[in-house]
């Protein structure tokens, strides 16, 4: 009897094993890629962009060997991974670990706990994510049921931003000179921008569906600067997943998905199988800046089609929302539930305020390239935050080493004004350059309100990113957070919030999300934006250890890369 139960035990380790690897290679190396008529190189994991997808079961542990034998340095960061215990492998540059530099390699442990559906990898050092990054799959274990119709394909599908500079020159230009970025020259589907760019006619992604069959869409928005509504012609798409956690299901005629975002979308091949159907994404832009207002399209057709090898140039395009339809965009976020109701934490121990801003710094003899010869900026409760440059912080927090960082995060904004008014005072826009970080005790529930102001062009659109845990959104609103004697919980979604790690702050809005402080480390919090987030619009939480042994970091890892 034994005997037999450890053969069981045995065959199911070996399918098991067999299905999926645990530990993977990525090689990170420049290879040169042409699109839009030019020749750049760039950097890929393994040589390919996008870079690989990594599949792994509910509650796996998978190891991932990053080797640098490229020029510059580079982190990955498991995005959406909540990491428990582990921020040694979380991945931000110079906030939980000094970079891989050229040369070198380090072994990055991956913990997966409650994540169900869809995450994503990127790179997480200067704008290197723009190239390198990739999805990852998670399943449920063997004889778990999903809670919707098992697809009969999974499509991976990656939205992307081109700019046929080198990024590093991008990043080097806006840097030195404080304007804003060169805008990208094209948006991308799986790496490929579509017919509708100059010399792209070769370079359209293309998806065969058979009639008749599901295809489970498992996507992400990877553009750097860039909120994204994308629709697929005549086909309704389905929402059964968000950031790595179930979803109701939500039927849609277009979607819209933040940088950082996944989602993961049935797609039923249901329509005439005689015609061509494009699938579309463009931008969704407020405030008054320019931006890529260009179109990707990838091409859906079907199988059985007699015209598959004809009329590539025929087919109809999917109708998206106009660029600045913010009721659009946010009907789309707000109307995603979570699969569940009642998980929400109904007290809670402390209640964080904090702005987001756009900021302007003075110049020199107003030499710089933002408005009025400033340097553009962006901050957290008037704090823009100054990435250390010698030792990351979980290093200094770990080691007990003095004077990188500060613990003066305020948790309510410095200065009450109306945020969201139409002018602002001038003097409201220069922030406070620091390294300061929440400390938070293990255990807290967390209520952050991110309030939005108007700071600076009058105000934009964030998707703001936590490491290290799921939240669940509990409001979303426009205008002024109204911080009353009454219990704001009347404004909230207490039943079934979504459980997500990125979650849009409208335009001169605010987000209200809760998390139960219960996972101990350094875990960054930071704009999706990249401008954004080079320019400061970042905070770091440490939550402390508890006091039993497995409420506590995890030690260190032998190989963590050197800080000089
Ligand atoms: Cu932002």
């Amino acid at each position: 009897m034994l005997h037999s139960l450890f053969n069981v035990f045995l065959i199911s380790l070996f399918f098991y094993n067999n299905c999926i690897a645990h530990h993977y290679t990525f090689t990170v190396k420049e290879v040169p890629y042409t699109k839009l008529c030019s020749t750049k190189k760039i950097l890929t994991v393994n040589g390919h962009f996008p870079g690989p997808v990594l599949k792994a079961y509910k509650g796996d542990t998978i190891y991932v060997t990053v080797r640098n034998r490229a020029n510059e340095n580079i982190t990955m960061h498991w995005h959406g991974v909540e990491q428990p215990r582990n921020p040694w492998s979380a991945g931000p540059e110079y906030i939980t670990q000094c970079p891989i530099r050229p040369g070198s390699d380090f072994t990055y442990k991956v913990i997966f706990s409650i994540e169900d559906t869809t995450v994503w990898w990127h790179a997480h050092s200067s704008w290197t994510r723009a190239t390198v990054h990739g999805l990852i799959f998670i399943y449920p274990w063997l004889a778990e049921p999903l809670p919707f119709l098992e697809a009969d394909h999974e499509v991976p599908l990656i939205l992307g931003e081109w700019w046929k500079k080198d990024v590093r020159e991008v990043v080097e230009e806006f840097i030195r000179t404080g304007g804003a970025p060169n805008v990208s020259d094209a948006l991308t589907i799986n790496g490929h921008p579509g017919f509708l760019y100059p010399c792209s006619k070769s370079d359209t992604f293309h998806l065969a569906v058979q009639e008749g069959k599901t295809y489970r869409i498992r996507m992400v928005n990877a553009a750097m600067n860039l909120i994204l509504f994308f629709a697929i012609a005549n086909h309704t798409l389905t929402v059964v997943g968000a950031d790595g956690h179930y979803t109701k299901p939500l039927n849609a005629t277009y979607i819209t998905i933040s940088p950082g975002e996944t989602l993961d979308v049935l797609l039923q091949a249901d329509q005439n199988p005689e015609n061509t159907y494009y699938m579309a994404a463009r931008a969704y832009q407020t405030g008054n800046i320019t931006f890529n207002n260009s179109t990707t399209v990838g091409v859906l057709r079907y199988i059985s089609s007699s015209k598959a090898k004809t009329s590539l140039f025929s087919g109809s395009y999917p109708n998206l929302p106009f660029y600045n339809d913010t009721s659009a965009a946010f009907g789309f976020f707000t109307k995603i539930k979570s699969l569940f109701s009642g998980q929400v934490p109904v007290q809670i121990s402390r209640r964080i305020i904090t702005t987001i801003s756009i900021n302007l710094l003075r110049c020199p003899q107003n030499s710089c390239a933002g408005p009025n010869g400033s340097r553009l900026a962006a901050s957290m409760n008037n704090i823009s935050f100054v990435t250390p440059s010698h030792v990351d912080i979980l290093k200094a927090y770990y080691l007990h080493i003095k004077g990188v960082y500060g613990t003066r995060f305020p948790d309510f904004p410095p200065l009450i004004f109306n945020f969201t008014a139409e002018n602002q005072p001038l003097f409201l826009q220069t922030p406070r350059l620091a390294t300061e970080v929440k400390v938070v005790e293990f255990g807290e529930v967390v209520e952050l309100v991110i309030q939005g102001t108007s700071l600076v062009g009058g105000g934009l659109d964030h998707p703001m990113h936590l490491h290290g845990f799921s939240f669940f959104v509990v409001g979303v609103g426009l205008g002024n957070y109204k911080i009353s004697d009454e219990d704001p919980s009347s404004m909230y979604n207490l039943d079934d919030p979504p459980y997500k790690n990125t979650m849009t702050v409208p335009r001169n809005g605010w987000i209200a999300i809760r998390f139960a402080a219960v996972n101990p480390g350094v875990w960054f919090m930071h704009c999706h934006f990249d401008r954004h987030q080079t320019w400061g619009m970042n905070v770091v939480f440490i939550v402390k250890n508890g006091i039993w042994p497995n409420q506590q970091i995890l030690p260190p890892p032998d190989d963590l890369p050197p800080c000089h």
